[in-house]
């Protein structure tokens, strides 16, 4: 039997795509390539005739998005020598960042906010070997603090205000241009430090190959014009937690609060090129309450087997409410970015919830809890 290819993660899928050479180190875990799951149970539950999609990025090696960035920003970082990366974060970021550094050998630095990242992703940090710093106070600290420190320390930032994550991130858009044959007619994504929806409108526009001044690394020159792959893009809709949403006040939010930690952000960094996202493909931003995007969250669990995170809920809970008032009418192919895995944060999903049914090791205790459930 031949070997069959084997796929090398996303810097090697889109090589001639990314800002790489031959020179360049590949860190990767093989990330990417996640699966576009369409809902069926969802869309008749709520009478609805629309094709909807999660692009299921938990799927990924450390359980969310931010590899397809971080692949990038440490692969870059490598090639520059450096010997120690950092950055702020929810829990995700971090999670991706300690990982890809033990993989390089690296050294990660990872700033927390305290007492607000779930377990799962400490300890992922920590597994890792990254070095963890809790800090008294939250993700926007920690932002500002990762900006300052860099000037003083010699550590590579490898946020979303690195480059090379979007670049990272714009991957995701390809994957789905591939997977169906076109761009869809709306892509709805959660924001918080709001650099995957910029990445992913990067994406959208490379691959139609169309002159955008969100594309900060070409500065407007595509270089894909001649080589597009497909021929629209999509209506971007950001969807953000109403504790958290700067877009939505106009202006960043101090004391930002959801019990969606991930995106617990109230002065995000790509503000500029989220905003052009929206406005250049004539989306829109909105918030959903914490009630809304839990329940969203128990939904996709419950009625189509995916289990995600309080904040990857968000494009869905937006989105279906976008669906039932029109505003996303039906007939469209609606696509929505699940960014993080249920896995990590066990503690919100099973809250308030009647858990386990303790039953005598007997077969009548068995039966009788089966036959009271059916
Ligand atoms: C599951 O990990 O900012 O708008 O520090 O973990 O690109 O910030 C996480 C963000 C959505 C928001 N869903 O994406 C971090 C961090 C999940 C996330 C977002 C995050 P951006």
């Amino acid at each position: 039997m031949t070997k069959q290819a084997h796929y090398q993660g996303l810097i090697e899928r889109y090589r001639d795509r990314l800002p790489v050479s031959k020179d360049t180190p590949v860190i990767s875990l093989n990330e990417g390539d996640t699966p576009l799951v369409r809902l069926h149970n969802i869309p008749r539950d709520i009478d609805k005739d629309v094709e909807l999609y999660v692009k299921f990025d938990g799927q990924n090696p450390t359980g969310s998005f931010k590899d397809r960035g971080m692949t990038m920003a440490v692969s870059k970082a490598a090639e520059k020598g450096a010997k120690a990366i950092v950055c702020a974060s929810t829990g995700n970021t971090s999670a991706a960042a300690a990982a890809y550094a033990a993989r390089a050998g690296m050294t990660a630095f990872v700033l927390i906010p305290e007492g607000k990242i779930p377990m799962g992703k400490l300890a992922q940090a920590i597994a890792h070997g990254a070095v963890v710093l809790q800090i008294r106070g939250n993700f926007d600290d920690g932002m500002r603090l990762v900006k300052e420190v860099a000037d003083e320390a010699p550590v590579e930032i490898v946020n979303s205000i690195n480059p090379f994550r979007l670049q990272g991130q714009k991957t995701g858009a390809f994957e789905i241009v591939e997977a169906l044959g076109t761009a869809p007619d709306y892509h709805c994504i959660p924001v918080g430090n709001a650099g995957n929806i910029s990445g992913y409108w990067i994406g959208y526009s490379e691959a139609c190959g169309h002159n955008t001044r969100s594309c900060t690394l070409c500065n407007g020159q595509c270089p894909y014009l001649d080589n597009p792959m497909t021929d629209k893009r999509p209506v971007m809709v950001g969807y953000q937690a109403a504790g958290a949403a700067p877009f939505m006040r106009g202006e960043p939010v101090s004391q930002p609060e959801t019990v969606a930690t991930a995106i617990r952000i109230g002065n995000p960094q790509s503000w500029d090129l989220a905003k052009a996202a929206v406005s250049e493909s004539n989306g829109w931003f909105d918030e959903v309450s914490d009630e809304e995007l839990l329940a969203t969250q128990s939904l996709l669990a419950t009625r189509e087997g995916i289990f995600c995170e309080p904040a990857s809920a968000v494009s869905v809970c937006g989105a279906l409410r976008d669906i039932q008032s029109g505003q996303i009418p039906e007939g469209s192919v609606v696509t929505c970015t699940v960014t993080g895995h249920g896995l990590k944060d066990t503690a919100t999903a099973i809250a308030g919830k009647e858990v386990v049914n303790t039953v005598e090791a007997e077969l009548l205790s068995v039966k009788e809890a089966i036959l009271s459930h059916l």
